[in-house]
C-alpha cells in the first residue's frame, strides 16, 4: 500500500510545494467528514435554512471555505488564497512562496440530492502575482466526494488518484492514469441547446447521429451537473466535458472560473494525456484578466477535443 505521503516522497518538487498539496488533501478530509452527516445536522448547502438547533446555519460553501482556510492558515508556504467563496484574495501573515486558488466545494447545489461534490484547487508561485497563465500552475488537484472519497493531483506531468480509507490515510489507487484519446461519451448540459454556438451543434449533431453519421458509432451523453464528478468519470474512462460560451453566458466571459476551475481541471487532465481548449485556445494559455474570470472549458479525450476545435476553426 501506498499512502499519500509515500507517493509525495518520491515526487521530484521541493518540499515547500508538497506541503501545501498536503494541506489542501488534509483540508478535504475534514470537509469530507462534515459532508458525510450534513443531512443529519441540517447542513446541506443551502442558504437561508437554520440546522437543527435553530441556528442560523452557514451554507457548506462557507464553512468548507473555513476549513480550508484554517488548514492554509497553518502553513508557512502559504501566503495568499483566492477562493470562489470570497470576493477577494486573502494576504495571509504567512510570507510563503505559494499561493492556492480554490472552489472549497464545487457543485454544492447537488448536496441535497446527495450527488458527488468537490473541493477544487491550484497551486502557483505567489511570485507571479495574481493573474498567471494556468501553464505556470507548480500543482493542481481536486478532491471527489463520492461513494468514495477521491484524490486526484498533479505537479503537471503525471496525474494520480488516492481513495481515504477508514484510518483517514489517503492510499494510492491509480498513479499515472490516462485519459483514452478516443471515446464516445461526452458531458454537456444539452438543456442550453438553443443558447449554443454552430461548432457546439455541429459538434453534438455529430454525436447524436452515432452509427449513421460521420464518427460511425453510438455515443452516449452523460451530465451530472457537478463538474468534479463528471471529469473524474472522463479522468478514468474517457469522454468530453463541455462547458462552451453560449449567447447566454458570452457577455461574462462563459460560466465556469478561470483560476480554480478551468486551470487545475486543464492541468490533471493534460498531465494525463488529455486535451483542455476554450474552443480557440488552449485553456492554459489564457491570461487572467481576473481572480473570478470566467471561461469556456472543453476538455477531455484528445480526440474529442480535436473534433470540436475544428468545428470551431470551420468558423
Ligand atoms: P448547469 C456547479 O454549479 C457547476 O459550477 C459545475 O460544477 C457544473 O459542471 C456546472 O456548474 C453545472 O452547470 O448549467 O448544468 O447547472
Amino acid at each position: 500500500m501506498t499512502t499519500l505521503s509515500d507517493w509525495l516522497a518520491a515526487q521530484h518538487v521541493d518540499d515547500a510545494l508538497k506541503s501545501v498539496v498536503g494541506t489542501m488533501a488534509a483540508a478535504s478530509v475534514d470537509i469530507a467528514a462534515v459532508l458525510r452527516t450534513a443531512p443529519i445536522s441540517g447542513q446541506t448547502g443551502l442558504a437561508g435554512q437554520t440546522n437543527v438547533q435553530g441556528e442560523a446555519q452557514k451554507e457548506l460553501d462557507v464553512v468548507s471555505n473555513d476549513i480550508v482556510l484554517n488548514h492554509i492558515r497553518q502553513n508557512p508556504q502559504i501566503s495568499i488564497l483566492v477562493s470562489e467563496e470570497l470576493d477577494e484574495e486573502v494576504h495571509l501573515e504567512n510570507q510563503g512562496r505559494y499561493m492556492v486558488a480554490t472552489d472549497p466545494l464545487d457543485g454544492s447545489s447537488n448536496l441535497d440530492v446527495n450527488v458527488t461534490v468537490g473541493t477544487i484547487f491550484s497551486v502557483l508561485e505567489s511570485a507571479g502575482g495574481l493573474l498567471q497563465q494556468g501553464t505556470a500552475q507548480k500543482a493542481a488537484g481536486y478532491a471527489a466526494y463520492g461513494p468514495a472519497t477521491s484524490l486526484v493531483l498533479t505537479f503537471g506531468t503525471s496525474t494520480a488518484v488516492f481513495t481515504l480509507d477508514d484510518a483517514g490515510v489517503w492510499v494510492l489507487t491509480a498513479d499515472a492514469v490516462k485519459v483514452q484519446p478516443a471515446s464516445a461519451e461526452y458531458a454537456i448540459n444539452t438543456a442550453r441547446e438553443r443558447f449554443w454556438d454552430a461548432a457546439t451543434r455541429g459538434y453534438v449533431a455529430e454525436n447524436v447521429a452515432g452509427e449513421t453519421g460521420p464518427t460511425g458509432k453510438r455515443h452516449n451523453m452523460r451530465w451530472v451537473g457537478s463538474m468534479v464528478a463528471d471529469i473524474h468519470r472522463i479522468l478514468m474512462r474517457g469522454g468530453i466535458f463541455m462547458y462552451p460560451l453560449d449567447s447566454e453566458t458570452v457577455s461574462k466571459g462563459g460560466r465556469l472560473r478561470l483560476l480554480y476551475e478551468a486551470n487545475p481541471m486543464a492541468l490533471l487532465i493534460e498531465a494525463a494525456g488529455g486535451k483542455s481548449t476554450t474552443g480557440t485556445q488552449r485553456i492554459l494559455d489564457v491570461v487572467p484578466t481576473g481572480i473570478h474570470q470566467r471561461v469556456p472549458v472543453i476538455l477531455g479525450s484528445a480526440e474529442e477535443v480535436d473534433r470540436v476545435e475544428g468545428w470551431y476553426a470551420r468558423g
